[in-house]
């Protein structure tokens, strides 16, 4: 039976709106299992029969796309083999996905996590706080259909978080704002309640700032090794891949590596949701095609004057912008090389067969 009355499946976060595809896999061969960590070597997952090691291979795998392999979080097909080890038989179309634009400055698309619902962008009150990174997570969010909630971290090391508090609000306008002190267990409640049963959060945020902490505490175990924070404050990447983690009592956990790059892809308008305070004022500007630089009644510069937004988060909005378009623009340049390659391969080899036919 592979259906989410299984238990084993239940507390891996199986849904019911998966069941709909199932239909299409009833000829594939194997169990219901869902993608708990991928190494160099393959993946782990979690299923009836256990955590199971298992490959892919992608040209017999059903449900492949081309483009995006399996990645924690997903649900998949295994099956199980008679000489040891299982293989991914199938994907299950995904209902949200978190990716960024590969480290490296290119456009190609590094997926992270499938189906989750919730994106815990932890920002700790002690390193650097940066409310230009909180939006390019929030923007990563939107885009991928995940709802983000910001976490403040190590407040007992910051005097006064309320300036803190008040930047993450401007910067993630109706995202809920937590205060978190994870070794005083300050907020880890909170964070639990968030987190329905058979819903799936992901812990997003620099090295450092204390995921894998919360994480272990939400689990009551050390599931994770946490790490020491250098005196420079600077993390040290103690987590190197993606883990999920079911939870007693409902709701499932993915904990995430700092990410030293945040490039955002941005190619959906749903990224910039992210922004939707700003569209909701230029809306109130007088002249519908104001630049927002100083047309008179615009009501960007006006809330600007007045404090209520920002002058860094226009910018950063402009930016943002600035570069959706450049990551848009690359890659049309390349599907139009792509295609001319393509046409001209095809032409080469049409006149090739000609002229062994001796038509030309
Ligand atoms: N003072 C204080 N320290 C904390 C808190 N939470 C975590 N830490 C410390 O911060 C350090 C880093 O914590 P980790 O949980 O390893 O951080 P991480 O975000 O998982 O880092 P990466 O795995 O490198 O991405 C550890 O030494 C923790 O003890 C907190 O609430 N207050
Ligand atoms: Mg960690
Ligand atoms: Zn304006």
């Amino acid at each position: 039976m592979r259906t989410g009355l299984n238990p084993t499946l239940q507390r891996l976060g199986w849904r019911d709106l998966f069941e709909q595809s199932l239909p299409r896999f009833a000829d594939v061969p194997g169990v219901l299992g869902r993608v708990r960590a991928q190494h160099r070597g393959g993946y782990e997952i979690a299923c009836e029969h256990g955590d199971l090691p298992a490959i892919v291979e992608g040209k017999t795998m059903r449900g492949w796309d081309g483009a995006s392999l399996p990645i924690v979080g997903d649900w998949v097909l295994v099956e199980q083999l008679s000489a040891g080890g299982a293989v991914i038989r199938a994907l299950l179309p995904r209902f949200s996905k978190l990716a960024r634009r590969a480290a490296g400055g290119g456009i190609e698309e590094q997926s992270l996590v499938a189906n989750v619902d919730l994106a815990l962008i932890v920002t700790s009150l002690e390193q650097d706080f940066s409310p230009r990174r909180i939006e390019r997570y929030v923007m990563m969010a939107r885009e991928g259909g995940v709802s983000p909630v910001l976490a403040l971290s190590k407040v007992d090391l910051c005097p006064d978080p309320l300036p803190a508090i008040e930047q993450a609000r401007a910067a993630a306008p109706g995202a809920p704002v937590l205060l978190l002190s994870t070794l005083q267990l300050q907020g880890v409640d909170a964070v639990r309640s968030l987190l329905h049963e058979g819903q799936t959060m992901v812990l997003l945020g620099s090295s450092g700032v204390g995921k894998s902490t919360l994480l272990n505490a939400l689990l009551g175990r050390q599931e994770i090794a946490v790490g020491e924070v250098r005196s420079d404050g600077k993390g040290r990447h103690t987590t190197t891949h993606r883990h999920l983690v079911p939870l007693e009592g409902g709701g499932v956990l993915i904990d995430t590596p700092g990410m030293r790059e945040l490039g955002v892809l941005a190619q959906d308008e749903q990224a910039f949701d992210a922004f939707e305070d700003l569209d909701a004022l230029m809306e109130a500007c007088r002249f519908s095609d104001c630049q927002h630089r100083n047309e008179p009644g615009c009501a960007i510069q006006g809330a600007i004057q007045s404090g209520e937004l920002p002058l860094e988060r226009l910018q950063a909005y402009q930016k943002m912008k600035a570069e959706a378009d450049w990551v848009a623009a690359q890659r049309d340049a390349r599907a139009r090389a792509d295609s001319k390659g393509k046409a001209r391969r095809l032409s080469r080899e049409l006149q090739a067969t000609l002229r062994r036919k001796g038509r030309v």
